[in-house]
């Protein structure tokens, strides 16, 4: 018998306490002085910071899955009739019940079945002309078969879905989620009917709703588009009763010769033993859980190391009674010491660019793996290293690709300008989200920047809930480095200085300046010196202007690619005067749309920031940044390994 909502919301509720258990991690870490400290499990996140996290299940691609991608009927609800009554409550016979007439006076005033389909992945506002602007709710609906084999559990994942998602199995409300970029799952084991050859035994409805909301994350305010819908992927992963939901493998924090991790089971009664293989370094370990389904491991491995010059992945399997996942997994180092990044000990400056997840060509959300390699390919000829994904988590194509392709990533939740500080459901979906992209990332080689926050103005609240997000992403990730991109301010004319309270939580400071643009003309970085308040490196997060691709004038006519170039002469002449600089990510690689960007005939909806025109066409300040570039690739090539002065860290 299918449960009640009752009893399902019950058992969600359950199911979400185990999670948090799940993710307070044991994690591998060394001290401030970088000596690998014994294993050991850290404290566990206080209850309240992960409380709605799903039980996220690690490399669902990896797993046994059926894609649930294609055509969805939809049906757009700009007043959210499918929940609301005309009282405006939440209504017992909403679109969630796929009603259909059993009799002609019936009266059912919608019909999945004969509504126009949107396609999974993607977003609505690309699909349809009529859905450019739209914000609110859209219904969507998939019917499914599924032969669940005996002994298997039954879990509905989505990639991603922005902003607010409640979904529905069967008639059956199986829970929500907000965040419009992170991965989110639910087990409907118990909801599924057995497959007995129809095709519609089984249906799913998701009301996806992308209205902004002042206290969200992010907030009202942004400068991208707010594209809707399912966005990523949806799956059905079928896994064995008791199953691998979760595992960590790297190089043990400040080692290179140490693999340390650890593997947690779902559903054992008792320990298990879990086999870890990764045949190509003649790596075969059995491993044994703990009581809880835990089991961690350290030990010596002759590795390849990952570095963008050779992006090795290693193909690395793990075995637990009937369940087995594979994972191509990179292995490197990253630290600090002083103002210099180590990447496998070695100095190394990020020659980065920003990205935004938009297609290129098609425009819109969603990223296949060729899109993905569309843009970093374009990042590559720039001369990067280094990409900084903003604002926000990008889909999983995308660190994959990176992860093959050799760019080092940073990583960003969209804690973004002017967030409600004081609002403690802000700060708890922002740190669930951040948990979400940290989860589903953490075996990633490319990945080494976790940033809590962009340009976000300093304030005794601000600074407390970007600190509570610093110590959320310790916990759940000691190896990685902190990073955020703060602002700067003038103590005089020329000098500019980076202090803010929040670099104390980072490893590496993070600044956007638009000197040039926003801030004065080209000409003003000439004159600038830069100072710190900190002992670490800084990048350069953003700098950048608009050029309409094609248009060409005077250097000092503004959105001439002419124009642009010279900001970027400019910058590139102020930025090598900076000694602590250890990296820059131009604002932007590709023109991207923006609800906020109106000059007719220039902008028209789109912010032309990119050195790249949406169609792919370079604009002459590409070629700036290039040879740049290639200069500083040059001058860090022949970086001998940093020499052990002062202890490498991470200070916590
Ligand atoms: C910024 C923001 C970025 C904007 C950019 C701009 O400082 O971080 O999201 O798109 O400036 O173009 O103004």
């Amino acid at each position: 018998m299918a449960p009640t909502r009752q009893s399902l919301r019950r058992h969600v509720t359950l199911r979400r306490t185990a999670l948090l258990a799940a993710l307070a991690l044991p994690l591998l870490h060394a001290d401030a002085g970088g000596a690998p400290a014994a294993a050991g499990p850290l404290p566990d996140p206080p209850a309240d910071a992960l409380a709605g996290v799903t039980p996220l299940i690690a490399n669902v691609a990896g797993r046994h899955h059926v894609s649930l991608d294609g055509d969805w009927r939809a049906i757009v609800d700009p007043y959210e009739n499918g929940y609301y009554n005309y009282r405006y409550e939440p209504s017992a016979d909403g679109y969630f019940r796929n009603a259909k007439p059993q009799h002609p006076s019936d009266r059912i005033e919608y019909d999945f079945d004969t509504s126009e389909p949107l396609a999974v992945p993607g977003d609505w506002n690309s699909q349809r002309e009529s859905l450019l602007f739209y914000e609110g709710t859209v219904w969507y609906k998939k019917s499914f078969r599924h032969s669940l084999r005996p002994g298997h559990r039954l879990f509905l994942h989505f990639g991603a879905a922005n902003y607010f998602t409640r979904v529905w199995v069967n008639g059956e409300f199986v829970g929500d989620h907000e965040g419009g970029f992170t991965p989110f799952d639910f087990e409907i084991t118990a909801l599924v009917r057995v497959d007995n050859g129809r095709r519609d035994d089984n249906f799913v409805v998701v009301q996806v709703d992308n209205k902004r909301r002042r206290e969200g994350v992010p907030t009202l305010n942004t400068d991208w588009w707010n594209y809707g819908g399912l966005t990523r992927s949806v799956r059905l992963v079928e896994v064995p009763e008791v199953f691998i939901q979760d595992y960590v493998v790297q190089l043990a924090r400040g080692s290179q010769g140490e693999i340390a991790g650890w593997v947690r089971l779902q559903g054992a009664r008792g320990p298990q033993p879990v086999l870890l293989r990764i045949r190509e370094a003649g790596i075969e370990r059995q491993l044994r859980t703990d009581e809880t389904g835990l089991a961690t491991f350290r030990f010596p491995a002759r590795l390849t190391l990952w570095s963008p010059e050779n992006p090795k992945l290693y193909e690395v399997t793990l075995a637990a009674g009937a369940d087995s996942v594979r994972d191509d997994i990179g292995f490197r180092s990253i630290e600090t010491r002083g103002t210099d990044i180590l990447l496998n000990g070695r100095s190394i400056f990020l020659r980065g660019i920003c990205l935004h997840e938009e297609a290129p060509y098609r425009g819109g959300r969603a990223l296949t793996r060729q899109e993905a390699e569309t843009l970093l390919g374009w990042a590559k000829e720039l001369g990067s290293n280094f990409v900084r994904l903003a604002h926000y988590p990008h889909g999983e194509e995308m660190t994959r690709a990176a992860d093959r392709m050799g760019l080092l990533v940073w990583s960003e939740v969209p804690v973004y300008w002017t967030i409600a500080w004081e609002n403690p459901a802000t700060l708890a979906n922002a740190r669930r989200q951040l948990a979400e992209s940290i989860v589903r990332d953490r075996n990633r080689a490319s990945v080494i920047l976790w940033s809590l926050a962009n340009e976000t103005p300093v304030s005794e609240p601000r600074n407390t809930f970007l600190a509570e997000l610093a110590r959320t992403a310790r916990d759940l990730d000691p190896t990685r480095l902190l990073t955020a991109a703060l602002e700067h301010h003038y103590v005089d004319d020329d000098t500019v200085v980076i202090d803010d309270p929040l670099g104390r939580h980072l490893d590496v400071i993070g600044c956007n300046e638009y000197v040039g643009w926003y801030d004065g003309l080209p000409a003003k970085a000439d004159g600038l010196e830069w100072k710190t308040a900190y002992d670490k490196p800084l990048v350069m997060s953003e700098f950048g202007a608009c050029a309409r691709q094609g248009l060409h004038g005077d250097a000092g006519a503004r959105w001439t690619e002419e124009f642009q170039e010279s900001f970027f002469e400019h910058q590139v002449r102020m930025l090598a005067r900076i000694p602590f600089l250890r990296g820059t990510a131009p604002w932007i690689l590709m023109d991207f749309r923006s609800p906020r960007r109106h000059l007719p005939g220039v902008q028209d909806f789109w912010n032309r920031k990119g050195l790249v025109s949406d169609q792919g066409v370079k604009k002459k300040a590409f070629h700036v940044m290039r040879r740049w570039y290639d200069e500083l690739a040059r001058r860090y090539a022949g970086a001998e390994p940093a020499a052990a002065t002062a202890p490498a860290s991470s200070p916590r």
